[in-house]
């Protein structure tokens, strides 16, 4: 496994691979407001653990803001108009997030991205995502973008197929990810979050995916 090192300057985009860019510290000075958001999102949608199609229960726990969200469950992977806990509409996408989620995708070349979902992951000390495909979405000419917040999280960049090496990547408090075109089918996973105190956050990681479900 090799590494890649973490550029401090914000305003810079590394070039990991035709349809994958990095963008250091892209959301930094939005976070205060970001994490105000998921709070507000979450007092309606709260986050929860939910299950794989396997019957295990998932570490890192999820809600969504949004025209719908990704949920999991016996019988699949789905994006649904509606909470299944609550049986109301997902909250609203915040204007902020949607401007802020173009704004990344038009640096790494994707024009006029308007994301229908914002999934919300949440990861406690040891909450893993372990590696997988984002191919439950309608339309993969549209790019995801991803924003990291909260506590450093080492993230996996895979190939096509599963047994593909990985490079890995840390991704820290205001890190965006854009990730599109020929690798948007990548396999990826993020590792075991290691403990340690946000200012923001305390002992959690927060992870915003942009993403055109329909
Ligand atoms: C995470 N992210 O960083 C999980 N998927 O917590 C993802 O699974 C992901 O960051 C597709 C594109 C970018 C991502
Ligand atoms: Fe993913």
């Amino acid at each position: 496994m090799s590494s890649l090192y973490h550029h401090l300057a914000p305003g810079f985009v590394e070039r990991l691979g035709a349809g994958f860019a990095f963008l250091p510290r892209f959301a930094e000075h939005v976070a205060p407001e970001l994490v105000e958001a998921v709070g507000a999102i979450a007092a309606c949608a709260p986050f929860r653990r939910m299950e794989t199609p396997g019957g295990r229960r998932m570490s890192v726990a999820m809600t969504n803001c949004g025209a719908c969200g990704w949920v999991s469950g016996r019988s699949g992977y789905r994006y649904a108009t509606a909470d299944p806990h609550t049986g109301a509409p997902w909250p609203a996408m915040p204007e902020l997030f949607s401007r802020l989620a173009a704004g990344a995708a038009e640096r790494a070349g994707f024009s006029c991205f308007d994301p229908d979902v914002c999934l919300i992951n949440r990861y406690e000390v040891g909450s893993r995502l372990t590696l997988h495909r984002d191919s439950d979405e309608l339309d993969f000419s549209a790019p995801i973008v991803s924003i990291s917040l909260g506590l450093p999280a080492l993230f996996q960049w895979g190939g096509h197929s599963r047994s593909d090496g990985t490079l890995q990547l840390e991704l820290r408090h205001g890190d965006a990810l854009v990730w599109g075109g020929v690798d948007r089918l990548r396999y990826h996973g993020v590792l075991p979050l290691r403990d340690g105190d946000h200012p923001l956050l305390g002992r959690c990681r927060v992870n915003l995916t942009f993403r055109k479900a329909g």
